[in-house]
């Protein structure tokens, strides 16, 4: 069988031979596995001067990383990644900039990784390139010789033609994209946004098969939501509900209800509406004063990034200022904690709580969203209330669905939620957990490597056809 390699910004840090948590991570690292293989990228240190990968072995699956120079990390991570793509592909132009030295790091960065890969590779490995950090990766490959199949995975959201094309290299970036063999969004709006690019751009054409003719090359373009291990969680959020952080927030709860929010800190969130629509539920219901907490917990991410230093400031104000408010001796309004916890706690947390409140501005997917509807208990189910801009929205039926941009329908959404009777919340559970199992991440996986071995193959007996018909010219 041929062996997987997995290429991301940023490999997960192994702890006794198991990495962080996250979609990502545990999806990869399952496939992996079972190939064997190798996972390539950055191993988030800073190093005096570039150098070859440190090769570490698990089993069969073999952690390549790479140090990055600070300027590499200045100009590719920090830079055109982070202040550039991050807030422009999440519909934040306002907060995105462009500087031409920090977008040739980008590229440079791109091509030096490839460098180092294509010394691991062998002839009959496929390639998986995770998320906006390594958009030209494919294409850098190409240019060192490499042919065999490499797909890509979008983590975030594409935007809209008009969108894309604030950003300025975004045709060079578009055309690097086509260099892949298949290229994987969340959703099938992000997979229209892309597809539209390349069609009313003239740049190419899409067929009713999810496949791209563009720049010279056939790509298959679909969409692969991103799903999560709903059972296993269930089963952690119960075995963890006797943890003893979990019982002494039951008993600060103290009867009352609560609503529970968890990011990371990140303007793309929508944190600071997400506290001024739980402000006009207080207003609007003051019999709920006294009776209701949110508890957001978030800690902070980036934080060298100017942007997430402003809404880390913004947002402590607004919790203080709501608090101020209307705070009483025995109860505060808002628990705002800035940390991380462990991820089975996690899910006991989400376990107690009475509403899921997950409101970005706008996300690629949100696997908060998904865990705290396999995190409860369904014989006495929380209520998800989830922005309409999460990719998840799409799959999650039993939500209360909001727009978070108007803070009147969210504390009305809080507010029905808050209120709603056993047997309409077990039925929306019930709606929201079969979806979950069936598009669980394993089948996320599986499809996408499904298709990059199709694909793959396909384009090879169509190239070998060429060159016979070549040869008998
Ligand atoms: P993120 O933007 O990081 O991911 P999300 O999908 O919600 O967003 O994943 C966050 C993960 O981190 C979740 O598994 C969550 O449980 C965990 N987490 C968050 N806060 C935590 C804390 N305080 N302590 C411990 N764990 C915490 C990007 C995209 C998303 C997309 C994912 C996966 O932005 O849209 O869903 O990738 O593709």
């Amino acid at each position: 069988m041929s062996r997987l390699i997995v290429v991301s910004n940023r490999v997960a840090p192994t702890q006794e031979g198991r990495p962080a948590a996250g979609g990502l991570a545990i999806g990869v690292l399952d496939a992996l596995k079972e190939t064997g293989g190798v996972w390539f990228g950055w191993s988030g240190e800073i190093a005096a001067e570039p150098s070859s990968p440190v090769i570490e072995k698990q089993g069969n699956v073999t952690y390549a990383t790479v140090g990055l120079t600070k300027r590499d990390y200045d100009q590719y991570y920090r830079g055109f990644s982070n202040a550039t793509l991050w807030p422009t592909f999440h519909y934040r132009n306002d907060l995105s900039r462009y500087d031409r030295q920090e977008y040739a790091g980008y590229l440079r960065v791109n091509a030096s990784l490839a460098q180092q890969l294509k010394e691991l590779v062998r002839p009959d490995d496929i390639i998986w390139v995770h998320d906006y950090h390594l958009l030209p990766f494919a294409r850098c490959l190409r240019d060192l010789g490499v042919k065999n199949p490499i797909g890509f995975f979008l983590h975030i959201p594409f935007p809209v033609p008009e969108v894309m094309r604030t950003v300025p290299p975004h045709e060079e970036l578009v055309k690097c994209m086509c260099s892949y063999d298949v290229v994987g969004f969340q959703t099938d709006a992000d997979r229209q946004s892309f597809v539209d690019y390349i069609e009313r751009g003239n740049h190419g054409t899409s067929s009713d098969e999810n496949m791209v003719h563009a720049y010279g090359r056939f790509l298959k373009v679909a969409a692969y939501p991103i799903g999560i291990y709903p059972d296993a969680i269930a089963k952690a959020s119960e075995q963890f509900s006797d943890r003893k952080q979990v019982r002494s927030l039951r008993d600060a709860m103290r009867g009352r209800k609560l609503i529970m929010s968890v990011d990371r800190l990140d303007y793309s969130k929508g944190l600071v509406e997400r506290f001024q629509a739980f402000e006009r539920l207080l207003l609007n219901a003051p019999g709920w004063h006294g009776r209701v907490s949110l508890v957001q917990i978030a800690p902070p991410t980036r934080s060298d990034v100017q942007t997430y230093q402003r809404i880390r400031q913004n947002l402590e104000g607004e919790a203080g200022r709501i608090n101020g408010r209307f705070a009483q001796l025995d109860w505060t309004p808002i628990q705002y904690l800035n940390r991380k916890y462990e991820r089975n706690l996690l899910m006991a947390l989400f376990r107690q709580s009475q509403v899921g409140y997950v409101t970005p501005l706008r996300d690629g997917m949100n696997l908060v969203a998904k865990e705290y509807v396999a995190s409860q208990d369904p014989a006495d189910p929380g209520v998800l209330v989830l922005s309409q801009f999460a990719g998840a929205a799409e799959q999650l039926p039993g939500a209360l669905v909001v727009n978070p941009f108007d803070l009147s329908q969210m504390a009305e959404a809080l507010e029905r939620a808050l209120s709603m009777p056993l047997a309409e919340r077990q039925a929306r559970h019930a709606d929201m957990m079969a979806p979950l199992r069936e598009n669980n991440l394993s089948v996320w996986r599986d499809t996408f490597l499904a298709d990059l071995r199709h694909v793959a193959t396909a384009s090879s007996v169509t190239e070998k056809a060429v060159k016979r018909a070549d040869v008998t010219a």
